[in-house]
């Protein structure tokens, strides 16, 4: 090595590090892209693979804490831990290229198995497989472009032009990638199935079911405003025509069924309230829908369930699985394979094309969105939340728990002098509500008005106008169901220590002017 040479600045050798990275994570988007395999992107696996691996208490405070935002908060932080890894390798590299190939390679070696669990056919992974190979050769090339940059009286212009190739090409390949993938025209898919007309209608939400000038929702929730849980960090993309669903397992005769055979059968329609089982007391994760389908107990009927199958689970293109209890399903003629929403086909976050909905259970155990396969067993087989620690027993599901919330005033609002209006919605899926109460600082318990009752499946709005005089105020709500139980006090948390729901009774705190 000549005495002449001289090593790069840290910021150029930093610089180098990110870009090769950069570099690196594009050409695997852009592979995944042309393998129309979305999640064989090693960004994108080595995120759901840490989701997987997240602890359940993690899991449900990013849902809490980010809402629906919590993946694009997962993918900034992961983006900021690889460019400080990225950044690093080039540091240790201003000499010598070695350490910093290294760093690389282990780099692509985690993504390549984050691949290789997330998206398990061989094919892809080509993708980390791509990213591994251009990571290390634009780190080898923009080292000796820095190294030669960094020689005195050299131009700088062999670094620049080589960084802004890579740069380029990195960003470009992201990009591809991203168009490549939409390929797989979900939103095309979903115009050809086109408005859903169930032979057997949901009966009309009556007059009165709601009272949103009021401050309540709207009795149906729109399918775009419904809540969305799931473990994914993009939507997964299945279309109509390439699905088929199989029931198997403790069957007499294993059935396989495109969407299309689905579709074209007597579709029914149910209005029914999910909810999350990570909802939080007075939290957003509860909607309403007239889901379409067929009834899940009907078709497994004609497999011929076996007497001895105790636990339906049903599996999905995410890698996700969900145990039901049968008995909740077979004979309960609201139980369904759904394929639409509100007259629509499912909406791709909800599960496009396929997707089960068990009333009366928590969402984590009942409806299984980009349903693939169902699958009939004992309650052996423990499904994904199972397997990590939730209500360990399936056998002991509980049902959605008897839960209330105030939606007006909001918290700390300051409302008018006068007569106040509080307004909200109580559930307890599949027992239904009889009453709703309210306590105006610890007073006693004043009966609200209720909606128009819908059915026992539904959420129920209600409302109460009370005089209040100035000053801060605080009201409690809490709902009756029709078997006589009233909606307990005791605080428990959606995670602490079941988790199977969280109890407790919602209360606002507001300003009267
Ligand atoms: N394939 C798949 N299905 C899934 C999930 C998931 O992560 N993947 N999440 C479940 C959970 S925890 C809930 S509460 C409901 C939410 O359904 P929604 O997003 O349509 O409201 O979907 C369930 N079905
Ligand atoms: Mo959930």
């Amino acid at each position: 090595m000549s005495t002449t040479e001289r090593s790069p600045g840290r910021p150029v050798a930093a610089l180098v590090g990110l870009l090769a990275v950069a570099a690196a994570l594009g050409a695997g988007h852009l592979v995944a892209g042309l393998l129309a395999r979305p999640q064989a992107s090693p960004f994108l696996a080595v995120g759901n693979a840490a989701i997987d691996r997240t602890p359940n208490p993690v899991k449900s405070f990013a849902i809490a804490v980010f809402g629906t935002n919590d993946k694009i908060a997962l993918l900034a932080g992961m983006a900021v831990v690889i460019a400080v890894v990225a950044a690093v390798a080039g540091l240790v590299s201003r000499r010598r290229p070695r350490p910093g190939l290294i760093v690389v390679g282990v780099l692509g070696l985690i993504g390549g198995l984050a691949v290789a669990e997330q998206s398990p056919a061989a094919v892809s992974l080509l993708a980390p497989l791509a990213a591994l190979a251009t990571g290390l050769a634009a780190f080898v090339l923009l080292h000796a472009r820095a190294r030669a940059a960094a020689r005195p009286d050299a131009g700088r212009r062999g670094l620049l032009l080589a960084s802004g190739g890579v740069a380029a090409g990195a960003a470009l390949g992201g990009l591809g990638g991203r168009l490549l993938a939409d390929r797989v025209d979900v939103g095309a898919s979903r115009r050809a199935v086109g408005p859903l007309v169930p032979a057997q209608p949901a009966p009309p939400i009556p007059p009165g079911a709601a009272f949103p000038e009021l401050g309540t929702p709207p009795f149906l929730t729109p399918a775009a405003d419904f809540y969305r849980v799931d473990v994914n960090l993009t939507v997964p993309r299945l279309r109509a025509q390439d699905a088929v669903l199989r029931i198997h397992g403790m069957v007499d005769r294993e059935v396989e069924l495109p969407f299309a055979e689905i579709a074209a059968r007597p579709l029914v329609e149910r209005t029914i309230t999910m909810t999350c089982v990570s909802n939080y007391v007075g939290g957003p994760y509860v909607s309403t829908a007239n889901f379409v389908g067929v009834p899940l107990g009907d078709l497994l009927a004609e497999a011929g369930v076996r007497p001895d199958a105790e636990q339906l689970v049903g599996r999905a293109v995410d890698g996700f699985t969900i145990g039901t209890p049968l008995d909740r399903v077979l004979g309960n003629p609201d139980a369904l394979l759904a394929i639409g929403m509100n007259g629509e086909p499912l909406l791709p976050e909800h599960g496009f094309p396929l997707r089960t909905v068990v009333p009366g259970l928590y969402g984590y155990v009942s409806a299984t969105k980009w349903l693939t396969d169902l699958e009939l067993t004992t309650f052996a087989f423990d499904p994904y939340w199972e397997q990590r620690g939730w209500d360990g027993d399936p056998e002991g599901i509980v049902p959605i728990k008897t839960s209330s919330r105030i939606d007006a005033p909001a918290g700390f609002a300051r409302v008018p002098a006068g007569e106040v209006v509080l307004a909200g919605t109580s559930w307890a899926p599949g027992r239904g509500i009889a009453a709703v109460e309210v306590s105006l600082d610890d007073g006693p318990w004043l009966p609200a008005e209720l909606g128009a009752p819908v059915n026992t499946l539904t959420w129920r709005m209600w409302y109460l106008r009370v005089p209040l005089g100035s000053g801060l105020h605080t009201a409690t709500v809490r709902a009756t169901d029709r078997t006589g139980q009233v909606q307990t006090a005791e605080r428990v948390d959606p995670i602490n220590p079941g988790p199977d729901g969280a109890t407790g009774r919602h209360t606002v705190t507001f300003t009267v002017a």
